[in-house]
């Protein structure tokens, strides 16, 4: 099939220093010779690879100026898609970018989908579909823990390691399916010993991937911390002094805070998300008994649960249900109103949550927060979160395929074990083989390829 030429704005909308637009395909560079009047009337065809050219951009309908413009050559097959392709350089700005696209349109390009030059990059085999999932989280990287994980993935640290793991699976498979093509031969119950133990221990290194996929949903989407406590305990002053700005509105009011606010802070290159709650107690009105039964939704859903007392009050029922429904979840006590004449009797806190560590601040004077910063962050500590070298399982489809892998290696050692025909420890097999190609790529529906790249913006 011959491909056509795309072409679509490649930088982010707006006012910016430069704007660029991208074509790839077989009449890139010759689009981009029309488009643009080179300097010395020097011929696009003949510029050599990865070289960039100063000129005009001319519009083709009217013969008329758009932008004094650079443009870069790059020719298949070292290229991001493997075809040819040509940046222009615009100003930044919406319209010299703009017009320049439009005038590539009008000299043959077609306008590119989301993601459709990594999609290329894809169908011509530059990179497999792992790697191109990379990019998308290199481009939503939140932190530079996030963005360390996503470059390692998409340098092919995770394809390369499944690779080996698949390798070793097909060598298991090989004996397996020879016994069942030769079947007067035999198989002997050591060769299919040795078929087992390799089964195993491609199964462990599958489940120590798995093992990272929690560590990976937080590098992408940030830990869900929900603070939680009755009213007035200082929540939202909290919140407004860990994001240092007056996000939510703080009263002395009981209620003020009726429903969930959620806001992003960094805090050591771990991403978290804060989410101020309404203050639970038993209440009778309405609106603000909904916004508590949001509370416990946001408990149920969080990483990690700050649930803050007031130490300037004794302990009382509210701040035992809000205890109650943190129970089993990574969780800190903070004592708030540390400026305060402190009523709260610790001993009574601690049998609250135990071993759960207190911190005492005053969110009002701004005590305490670097520590309960520490706290925090040492919350995730705990589940090994290291982002810079190790392979991390981030998204969510892997880590199906990686449980359906070892979904199927567990029945395929099953049926070894229970002395089953071959024909059924191949399926098996062949079923794991196929989960591990399904996330690079080797087998994939089309449906699948188009929802991951329909989450690219355009020009990628
Ligand atoms: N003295 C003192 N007052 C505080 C402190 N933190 C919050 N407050 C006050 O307690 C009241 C309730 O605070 P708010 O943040 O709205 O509590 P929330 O209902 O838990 O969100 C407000 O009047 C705050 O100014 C503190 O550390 N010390
Ligand atoms: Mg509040």
């Amino acid at each position: 099939m011959k491909q056509d030429t795309i072409a679509a704005i490649a930088t982010a909308p707006g006012e910016s220093g430069i704007g660029i637009v991208r074509l790839s395909g077989p009449q890139a560079i010759s689009i981009a010779g029309k488009l643009i009047k080179l300097k010395q009337g020097k011929k696009a065809a003949a510029l050599p690879s990865y070289t960039i050219h100063y000129g005009h951009a001319v519009d083709p309908k009217t013969s008329k100026i758009i932008d004094e413009v650079i443009l870069s050559v790059m020719k298949a097959p070292k290229t991001y898609t493997r075809e040819d392709v040509a940046e222009i350089n615009c100003h930044g700005g919406m319209v010299s970018v703009r017009r320049t696209l439009e005038a590539a349109i009008t000299l043959g390009a077609r306008l590119a989908e989301p993601g459709e030059f990594t999609r290329r990059a894809y169908l011509n085999g530059r990179i497999d579909l792992a790697q191109a999932e990379a990019v998308v989280d290199i481009i939503k990287a939140k932190t530079s823990d996030s963005l360390s994980a996503a470059v390692n993935q998409l340098k092919g640290r995770l394809s390369g390691e499944l690779k080996e793991i698949a390798e070793s699976i097909k060598s298991a498979a090989v004996e397996v399916e020879a016994n069942i093509e030769f079947p007067e031969e035999g198989l002997e119950a050591a060769g299919l010993k040795v078929t087992a133990r390799a089964l195993s221990s491609a199964r462990e290194r599958l489940k120590e991937l798995l093992a990272t996929a929690g560590a990976g949903k937080i590098l992408r989407e940030g830990v869900k911390t929900s603070i939680v406590g009755r009213p007035n305990a200082g929540k939202s002053s909290l919140l407004n002094e860990l994001l240092e700005e007056e996000r939510a509105i703080v009263t002395h009011l009981p209620g003020t805070t009726r429903d969930i606010i959620e806001e992003g802070i960094n805090l050591e290159g771990m991403p978290f998300v804060l989410s101020d709650t309404a203050g639970i107690r038993e209440s009778s009105n309405l609106i603000e008994k909904k916004g508590i039964q949001r509370t416990f939704n946001s408990i149920e859903s969080a990483d990690a649960v700050i649930l803050m007392l007031d130490g300037s009050e004794k302990l009382n029922k509210d701040d035992r249900e809000a205890a109650k429904r943190a129970r089993g979840k990574k969780a800190l006590i903070v004592i708030n109103k540390s400026d305060l004449k402190q009523k709260l009797e610790e001993r009574e806190v601690e049998k609250l949550l135990p071993g759960v560590k207190i911190i005492n601040i005053s969110a009002l004077k701004a005590k305490g927060i670097k520590e309960l910063k520490k706290a925090l962050r040492r919350l995730v500590d705990e589940r090994g979160v290291r982002g810079s070298e190790e392979i991390i399982i981030t998204s969510l489809r892997h880590k199906l395929l990686l449980e359906n892998a070892v979904l199927s290696l567990d029945n395929a050692l099953e049926s070894i074990k229970k002395g089953m025909s071959e024909e059924f420890i191949a399926l098996d097999i062949r079923g794991a083989l196929d989960h591990l190609g399904a996330i690079t790529g080797r087998v994939s529906s089309e449906d699948i390829i188009n929802r991951i790249f329909s989450e690219f913006c355009v020009g990628k």
